[in-house]
């Protein structure tokens, strides 16, 4: 029989004529082919997205033949993997970067020109997937493409949302959400796998059970929905492994509600079937508050369960004894969205497997590690009890489990010492009694990891402190990381050919440790020549690219200072736009031989407001106000230009971030867990003007803070200058710009009444008062740099030479060593 089948895997193979050919000729063939068979469109007739389509399901043909190999390999080696957890994915566009990754491009690019076509004009057909808000989102990609690259074997788990985050539409300067549709036109890189599915439950009550003589508890859940698994093959660059990113979609259940079609009301049975989707249809724009919604908890719920019993399910495919679980088994959860799975996986073993208490809790423990992106305690999950308990009774019972002996070790340690067992407490009590998600995962996780050196320090003294001083050995920094594939390969080829070029090797692309060789060359005329042509064309790119969204005319000679990210107090865009406004004040208020010697500014901000964040909506009117201002004023002429751009995403990034000189990173100290936004403008040579806060304080310790412009009050003494209570009084200036746009002179005076307020004496939380005459300095500073355009070359030569610590390749080696304890498991080509 066995010869058999390997007879007729072999005579399938002939047929399939062997694998997928990628010379032009070949690629032609088949993009045609699905010009016709996939879109069903004339290959004598078809647009431009009609070719992207067909040459997306081309490059998606090529995708799943090495993720199927890879996840032979994997199942042959049955090596430990790891799972990734992550309510949230990023992704953006995936047609440049998988062809890039799967090393294709030249002969696709070849292909398409033959077939009068052009690829990048293509590429720009596809939407992007952002199913996801932000930072912890993009940062969970680009763990993917690293996870992928190195070779990990591992999986991502998430949830597909219908409608991703919303479009931001600009309406008189005002923002306005308009629902993402993205996937109304197909996905070509999805697999939708309508035979993975699994039952996911709800409600119910929670009933005591007599077995072999021991008592259980069981659940009778209320409500079934089915989860459907749609998988996204995610190819690493210069190996042939593809990992899986399994995403789930709600469905109703074959067993819902049956009761309501024999008592005949055919159509209400119908129809509320269908709501069983509503749990997958739309991703929650506000990435920081958790208003104890119910939706957002079987969200939660609804993925992990979903993922648990895949996992489980490939696990007992070879394994019958759960003692190998954590052999083979690391999950990690990507902040505390996926913490419920911590009560799931004891449900399924005690309630399910039948194993007891303790040795499932050591199982867990073995398998859980965290990621915290938080900074501030208000920032933490926590989940109503009674929510909880209506939702997922038989969790809530565990929760309290795990607490009532969480307590009870606590005791050994702590004694009488109530104050700190009620901070540590799972459970907190108050007027609405709530689960606190963090301190469940801090209970059973080995690892809990910060995101920059500062962070881990904030989790250790001030947030966590109490789990630190029992349980030091849990907190690591794994400072986060970004993909060079997607950030200089893909998104600006005109760098990734001078450094291959000036590195004499493209090994870099996988080995970003390489990138310091250029520090060699940072004074070297030929490569800054090279250098200032890339900035230019880039420039170019995006200048035109502000002209057709904004009909703003901005100069090439300018400085491109950009900010874009999410909107938040913290992160003090308003800062900029009173900084920008200075700049203009003073500007208008010089006679013609100063104005000379102005060094000429193009100021772009971008980011989306959650649509319920007041004081961020104005930040983004304030930001129009003045540009409208500025923009048409004849004193100012090139000297400033404020441009505003909407909808920013991945692939507005991607253009944005190759194109710009000066990039800022503002937020007060202490507040930006790490920002990643900065990696990128770094590795592509812009020069960062930003706070010792996060991740910038590891930059500067790469590159050397004479490469970058610091400024501002410090983490250790943000609480003290707190306490003190700045005053408007402290800086003249500050005063000036606050009062220009209170009383009316970018118009709008009521509206923008309230956005004063929030940094007038005693209020100014943020510190921005404190701040502003130290961040206006290192702006003068970044002038006086800009004018001597050799050393301007050289420090940006150095940033991008000294990014290579910030690459997530190193991120996700440390967290394969410290935290997961996996191996690569490389699939031979
Ligand atoms: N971050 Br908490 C988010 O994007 N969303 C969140 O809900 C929370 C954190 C960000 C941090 O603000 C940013 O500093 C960090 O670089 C990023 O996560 C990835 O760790």
């Amino acid at each position: 029989r066995k010869g058999g089948l390997k007879a007729k895997s072999e005579k399938m193979f002939g047929l399939m004529d062997g694998f997928l050919k990628n010379d032009s000729v070949s690629l032609q063939k088949d993009i045609l082919d699905h010009v016709e068979f996939t879109v069903a469109r004339s290959r004598f007739n078809f647009d431009d997205f009609e070719a992207y389509q067909a040459l997306a399901h081309s490059v998606r043909d090529r995708l799943i033949e090495r993720w199927h190999d890879t996840h032979q390999y994997f199942k042959k080696k049955d090596p430990k993997r790891i799972y990734f957890l992550s309510l949230e994915f990023l992704m953006g566009r995936s047609l440049t970067n998988s062809v890039i990754n799967l090393g294709i491009q030249d002969q696709y690019a070849d292909a398409l020109t033959q077939l009068g076509f052009d690829f990048e004009i293509l590429a720009e057909q596809e939407g992007d997937a952002a199913l996801g808000n932000g930072g912890l989102a993009r940062f969970a990609a680009c763990q993917m493409d690293s996870l992928a690259t190195l070779d990990y074997p591992a999986w991502g788990y998430g949830l597909r949302y219908q409608y991703g985050l919303f479009r931001q539409i600009i309406v008189d300067g005002f923002q306005h959400e308009q629902p993402d549709f993205w996937l109304n036109f197909g996905n070509p890189w999805e697999i939708e796998r309508v035979h993975v599915s699994y039952p996911v439950k709800f409600y119910g009550t929670v009933e005591e059970e007599v077995l072999n003589g021991k008592k259980c508890k069981i659940w009778i859940p209320g409500e079934s929905v089915e989860a459907v698994a749609y998988d996204n093959p995610i190819p690493g660059y210069g190996t042939r492994n593809a990992i899986n990113l399994r995403l789930w979609a709600a469905k109703p259940s074959d067993q819902y509600d049956m009761e309501s079609y024999t008592t005949g009301d055919y159509i209400n049975a119908i129809v509320n079937r269908q709501k069983a989707e509503t749990i997958s249809n739309v991703l929650y724009p506000d990435d920081r508050s958790y208003q104890g919604k119910e939706l957002r908890l079987k969200q939660q719920y609804f993925f992990v369960s979903a993922s648990l019993q895949d996992i489980i399910r490939r696990f007992k495919d070879l394994h019958k004894n759960f003692d190998e679980f954590p052999e083979k088994i690391a999950l990690q959860i990507n902040d505390t969205h996926p913490s419920i799975s911590i009560a799931e996986v004891m449900r399924v073993l005690v309630d399910e497997e039948h194993l007891d208490w303790s040795k499932a809790w050591g199982i867990a423990c073995r398998i859980f590690s965290v990621t915290i992106h938080a900074v501030q305690p208000e920032g933490l999950e926590k989940i109503p009890v009674d929510l909880l308990g209506s939702v997922l009774p038989r969790h809530l019972e565990i929760i309290y489990e795990i607490n009532f002996r969480l307590m009870e070790e606590l005791k050994k340690s702590f004694d009488q010492d109530y104050d700190r067992l009620s901070r540590m407490s799972i459970i907190e009590e108050g007027a609405v009694k709530s689960i606190r998600m963090a301190n469940l995962s801090l209970a059973c996780c080995h690892t809990v990891n910060g995101v920059s050196r500062v962070h881990l320090e904030t989790l250790k003294t001030r947030v966590f402190k109490d789990f630190y001083e029992l349980w030091p050995q849990k907190f690591q920094c794994k400072t986060n990381g970004v993909t060079q594939r997607r950030w200089i390969v893909v998104s600006n080829p005109s760098l990734c050919s001078i450094i291959s070029k000036w590195l004499g090797t493209e090994a870099w692309i996988r080995n970003v440790d390489l990138i310091a060789g250029l520090r060699e060359y940072a004074k070297d005329p030929d490569l800054h020549t090279e250098w200032k042509n890339m900035k230019k064309v880039n420039k170019m790119r995006l200048a035109e690219y502000i002209e057709t969204l904004t009909s703003v005319k901005v100069s090439l000679d300018a400085m491109f200072d950009v900010q874009i990210k999410r909107i938040h107090e913290y992160k003090r865009q308003l800062l900029n736009i009173l900084g920008i406004i200075h700049r203009y004040d003073c500007i208008k208020n010089m006679d013609e031989s100063d104005k000379r010697r102005v060094v000429p500014r193009v100021c772009i901000i971008g980011g989306k407001a959650a649509p319920g964040y007041e004081v961020a909506k104005k930040i983004i009117k304030l930001c129009h106000a003045v540009a409208d201002k500025v923009n048409s004023d004849p004193d100012i002429g090139d000297l400033l230009k404020v441009v505003f751009i909407p909808d920013y995403n991945v692939s507005v990034a991607e253009l944005v971030i190759p194109g710009s000189d000066l990039s800022q990173h503002l937020s007060t100290a202490g507040h930006e867990a790490s920002g990643t936004g900065c990696m990128k403008f770094l590795m592509n040579g812009c020069l960062l003007l930003a706070t010792a806060d996060g991740s910038a304080v590891e930059i500067a310790e790469e590159i050397g803070e004479a490469n970058m412009f610091l400024f501002g009050a410090k983490v250790d003494e943000v609480p003290a200058l707190r306490e003190k209570g700045t005053t408007l009084k402290g800086s003249l200036q500050f005063a000036r710009v606050v009062r220009m746009v209170r009383d009316g002179y970018f118009g709008f005076k009521d509206y923008f009444k309230s956005l004063c307020d929030t940094v007038e004496d005693g209020g100014d939380f943020y510190l921005l008062g404190h701040d502003f005459a130290s961040y206006l300095e290192a702006q003068a500073a970044a002038d006086r740099a800009f004018v001597d355009q050799e050393k301007w070359t050289q420090m940006s030569i150095l940033s991008t030479a000294g990014s290579g610590k910030f690459s997530s390749d190193r991120t996700i080696e440390e967290y394969a060593e410290q935290s997961w304890g996996i191996e690569p498991c490389k699939c031979p080509f």
